[in-house]
């Protein structure tokens, strides 16, 4: 009995390791600042939570949190007790009408003995809420502990948002919360939801219903890579999906409780083949049939920029408004083949009679005339940055997809800007090392590494320029993302490394501390929330050529609790095979090799990719 107690005690102090000799504690985003102090703060069920808001949202976060992890403490309203009450022992207050000046979304989370204290407003309250979760360690049956700090912290910057494109694949309400979940947790604000495009328009508008009557629905799709050999191959299966009002309703409440803006897209004047397969009547050939399309890519089938157009668009808009309160309407504007209004002769006279330059100019027509409506209704208008070309609309807040130069040209012009370049590591449809292990992707390879290393902020702007990067997003295109796994699996853990980059000062990153220290823990928290997550290679491993009679091995995994089982018979490793306990040193007669194979398995059976180093003399 004492023996596996003090295995148990072993085990815990293992655990805590990490934490303790990382100065961040664990927590992802990297705070501003930590003080570690002496000593734990024990949740039980005992613990009195005081607040001065009892129905703020953060306040109701934390409550269902711990009751969810078997700690229901008691809830007591500090305006109607005693001032002296508020410096019980035992107890969590949660405070938002503290004096003294806090920064947007900071907080102050102090640790004692005694009690856990976050003086936050708004969302900093929340933020709060997440990071005290995080520095959760060791739960047990009865009480949870927390280490003793003083943390303040504060984002680098307002717009840290996270992209899924529910066209190519649909993804359900709950799926779409889980998403928003993972999102809270690691304090991004803003929900980039793609809601049309060619393949499909995923939103109920009650005035116009073919969009969704036809236009959410695919006859098939294409299988495997669309520029492969096999690119005339489909599945043979219809497909279909959108979101009901009442749905979308539930989702921007469920987003609003996690402080979660939705930036809703609806995608113009191209990537709109659903919609003109919908009403052929915003086509400039409405004559013609249009299906809505079964494989990926770019479609000449695009909005004609006709009052016709124009009318429904603005209807659609109207509705969308109404749906989502937030600031911002993203219009899309990527990717407009010119080819069709090229062959119109409406588009040709219409480019005459606006003294327009070319076709350039024309999209540009067409995106002023929206921005001009969407100001008109209060709003803001988003897009991609190929709505530089022929001119920015005057407002417009520009997200720069294909690198940065968008984004510069648009900052040197007084926009705003949004930072997501591809080239910046911040596609999550890239696959995530260069090895052909990884499942089938747009292409790209974009590590962890690549995603954590990205800095908004480009050092050919001004001071002044500079302040007009907003923030930092990160896309997940759905072409060849299915399923919700697969959808998880490339999301996590980049995501976290993105929301490093929108939260924590260029000073306090750290990728060895951020991959080695906080993503193992992290990891683990994440599969006991159920989520699935590519498991990153064990540290120490590499795919290289060793040359020497001698070499060793030193490994650690990169998810708390996982196992790294190994092969030297040129066979690939799995559990069946020899499990990595410590150091190993291999002497390799002349003229001969050996190739060390290792792979991660996870409790939970998720695994990472196999290295192999090849040791030869
Ligand atoms: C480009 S990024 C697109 C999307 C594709 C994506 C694939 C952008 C504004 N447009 O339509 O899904 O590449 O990576």
């Amino acid at each position: 009995m004492r023996k596996i107690l003090i295995l148990i005690l072993l085990a815990l102090g293992r655990q805590s390791f990490a934490q303790k000799s990382d100065p961040y504690l664990g927590i992802i985003p990297a705070p501003q600042s930590v003080k570690k102090t002496a000593g734990e703060f024990r949740i039980t069920p005992e613990t009195n939570l005081l607040t001065d808001s009892p129905t703020n949202r953060a306040v109701v976060y934390l409550t269902n949190y711990l009751k969810k992890n078997g700690l229901s403490v008691s809830v007591t309203d500090l305006n109607t007790i005693d001032k002296g009450h508020a410096f019980l022992k035992n107890s969590i207050v949660l405070a938002t009408n503290f004096k003294g000046d806090m920064a947007p979304e900071g907080y102050e989370l102090t640790i004692t003995t005694n009690q856990a204290t976050i003086h936050g407003h708004g969302a900093g309250l929340f933020y709060g809420v997440q990071s005290l979760i995080q520095l959760v360690h060791n739960t047990n049956p009865g009480y949870a502990t927390l280490p003793c700090a003083t943390i303040k912290d504060e984002p680098r910057f307002p717009y840290r948002g996270m992209h899924l494109d529910v066209v190519r694949h649909y993804f359900d309400i709950n799926f779409i919360k889980k998403y928003l979940d993972v999102m809270a947790m690691y304090k991004l604000n803003n929900f980039h939801w793609h809601l049309t495009d060619d393949q499909g328009w995923r939103i109920q508008i009650m005035k116009y219903p073919k969009f969704t009557e036809v236009g959410s629905k695919r006859a098939q799709t294409k299988i495997g890579d669309f520029k492969g050999n096999n690119n005339d191959l489909y599945d043979n299966t219809p497909y279909e999906g959108y979101y009901t009002q009442d749905q979308i309703r539930d989702i921007v409440a469920y987003a609003h409780d996690r402080f979660i803006n939705i930036v809703p897209e609806i995608e113009m004047p191209g990537h709109s083949q659903a919609a003109v397969a919908a009403y052929p009547e915003m086509s400039c050939d409405p004559t013609k049939t249009y299906k809505v399309m079964e494989t990926w890519g770019v479609s000449n089938d695009v909005y004609c920029p006709s009052p016709t157009t124009f009318k429904i668009l603005e209807d659609v808009l109207r509705e969308v408004m109404e749906l989502f309160p937030g600031r911002y309407i993203h219009i899309g504007g990527d990717e407009c083949p010119k080819a069709t209004w090229k062959a119109s002769s409406y588009c040709r006279q219409l480019i005459a009679d606006s003294a327009l330059n070319n076709e350039e100019g024309l999209q540009s027509y067409f995106v002023r005339h929206m921005e001009r409506f969407i100001n008109n209704n209060g709003r803001s208008m988003v897009g991609w940055d190929e709505i530089l070309e022929g001119g920015l609309a005057p407002n417009a807040t520009v997200m720069s997809w294909r690198g940065e130069a968008g984004g510069i040209a648009a900052a040197q012009q007084n926009h705003d800007v949004i930072m997501t370049p591809g080239s910046g590591g911040l596609y999550f449809d890239h696959k995530q090392s260069g090895t052909n292990q990884e499942p089938l992707s747009i292409g790209g390879n974009a590590p962890l590494s690549k995603a954590y290393n990205y800095n908004p902020i480009p050092a050919v702007l001004s001071k002044e320029a500079q302040k007009h990067v907003i923030g930092v997003q990160a896309n997940l295109w759905t072409e060849y993302i299915a399923t919700p796994a697969k959808a998880e699996f490339m999301l996590l853990p980049r995501m976290l490394a993105m929301a490093e980059t929108g939260w924590t000062t260029e000073g306090n990153k750290d990728y060895k501390n951020f991959s080695e220290q906080r993503i193992p823990h992290a990891l683990a928290m994440l599969d006991a929330a159920g989520y699935n997550y590519r498991v990153p290679e064990a540290l120490g491993t590499e795919d290289t050529l060793f040359n020497g009679a001698k070499h060793s091995i030193e490994l650690t995994p990169l998810v708390e609790g996982a196992k790294i089982y190994y092969t030297l018979d040129g066979y690939a490793p799995r559990e069946t095979d020899l499990q990595y306990k410590e150091p190993l040193i291999f002497t390799i007669p002349a003229g001969k090799y050996i190739d060390f194979q290792s792979i991660t398995i996870t409790p939970s059976g998720k695994r990472s990719i196999v290295k192999t180093t090849r040791m030869k003399n």
